[in-house]
């Protein structure tokens, strides 16, 4: 019979700092909670690749700013092919690619042993078309370090929707389903005619049978993909309640399914949309959301778990604060425009400071699969540091650290958290 290994009990502040380094460097994420990747079966849904990897909106972003001789809308009539060449020279060759954006692409070249050095972008897209896409997923999902990721499913996607009536439930079970509601929340007007032609009784005005049919679309969708949570992204104008149908909906929709299933509702807040239509989907803009709503979304479904992230950097101290008041709302991720070193290392601080490890630390936000590896990677040291200081806090006190209770710390604030809030 094995003897149960003692705990090791760390000693000195220098075993402290290297263990809390290897341990942040070195595990698996159990589940990256929110991307937009797909898995192959998707076909071009999944996107990967140099093309794609240059040509992600961040990027496009930057390059209408840096290059103004090609305006947006010339940027988009050109192939895809010439959008990353263009982006290439821009944002790469004519100027250092400081950004995070930028940095990030050559992690992900460099982590598939790339020459970063030789800036040879022809080279870079051989290897892409020498591989598959099935050996790019295994690649890229161990270059990570991630065991699972969470996708987008939207079922108004008209691309989307007949893989899953076509060939039912995912079978890669790296991939786990979100209901991405959208459509039904922020444009209630536009999912109605829509719902109504799928043979849902629903009215406009959300009179009859509405609400009721709306339980049964979602609930249709849930059993066909079996969501780890329903989603949406609200302005950061959203009311909670208001006259608006989102509020209703929510009430006695979202809420009630999201109870049914025992699967947590997810708003992100603070998308300002579209502020630069020229740009398309890189015009989004930011803005400060009401904290007060979402306060009142968690006080009137005290019963249901709200998977929260938000936009802006100044709502997140609001946050952590709500979330001490509220055991039923999980923070997690550092999101979009709040994903870069200085801001994620200000927000692990402050959530740690003030909500211990009940909180989920980040996420991806992929949108090509090659960015997984660059996002993980520039995460983990920023984790490393804060948790190195904070256990070094906690030493000074005469507090004794074990690796293995530094090891389950860290996969809760991976994303632990969120498999213990569905109870997996
Ligand atoms: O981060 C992004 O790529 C955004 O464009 C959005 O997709 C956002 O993350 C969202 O899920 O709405
Ligand atoms: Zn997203």
């Amino acid at each position: 019979m094995r003897t149960p290994q003692a705990p090791s009990v760390l000693d000195s502040r220098s075993e402290i700092a290297n263990q809390v380094e290897r341990v942040c460097l070195e595990a698996p994420i159990p589940v990256d909670v929110h991307t937009h990747l797909y898995s192959p079966r998707f076909g071009d849904l999944l996107l990967w690749g140099f093309d794609e990897l240059v040509t992600y909106h961040y990027l496009i972003a930057e390059v209408c700013r840096t290059n103004r001789a090609v305006s947006p809308d010339a940027y988009y009539a050109l192939s895809k092919r010439e959008q990353a060449d263009h982006i290439w020279r821009s944002l790469f060759l004519d100027e250092s690619p400081i950004s995070e954006a930028r940095r990030g692409v050559l992690t992900a070249l460099q982590a598939f042993g790339l020459d970063v050095e030789s800036r040879d972008l022809e080279q870079y897209r051989e290897f892409f078309a020498s591989t598959t896409v099935e050996e790019h997923v295994d690649r890229v999902f161990a270059a990570a370090n991630v065991e699972k990721v969470v996708m987008t499913n939207d079922p108004f996607d008209d691309q989307e929707r007949p893989i899953w009536e076509q060939q039912g439930l995912e079978t890669d079970d790296r991939f786990l389903a979100a209901l991405r509601i959208d459509k039904i929340l922020v444009t209630w007007h536009e999912a109605q005619p829509v719902l109504s032609g799928w043979g849902y009784d629903v009215a406009a005005d959300l009179s009859g049978d509405t609400l009721s049919e709306v339980r049964r679309f979602l609930t249709d969708w849930a059993g066909r993909i079996h969501p780890v949570y329903l989603a949406v992204s609200l302005a950061s104008s959203f009311a909670y309640p208001s006259d608006d149908p989102s509020t209703l909906l929510i009430d006695e929709a979202v809420i009630p399914v999201c109870r049914e299933l025992g699967v947590p509702f997810a708003p992100m807040l603070g998308v300002k949309r579209l502020i630069n239509p020229a740009l398309q989907l890189a015009g989004d803009g930011v803005g400060k959301c009401d904290i007060a709503a979402l306060e009142r979304l968690c006080a009137n479904h005290a019963d249901v778990s709200f998977f929260v992230t938000l936009l802006s950097r100044e709502n997140q101290h609001e946050l952590c604060v709500a979330a001490r008041k509220f055991p039923n709302l999980m923070p997690f991720g550092c999101w979009w425009f709040l994903n870069d070193p200085s801001l994620i290392e200000e927000m692990t601080r402050m959530r740690v400071e003030l909500l211990g490890l009940s909180f989920v630390a980040q996420h991806s936000d992929c949108r090509i699969l090659d960015q997984l590896v660059y996002k993980w990677r520039h995460f983990r040291p920023i984790l490393a540091k804060v948790l190195t200081d904070k256990y070094l806090d906690l030493f000074a006190t005469g507090w004794q650290l074990t690796t293995e209770q530094i090891e389950a710390d860290v996969h809760a604030l991976l994303g632990g958290n969120f498999l213990d809030m569905l109870g997996r």
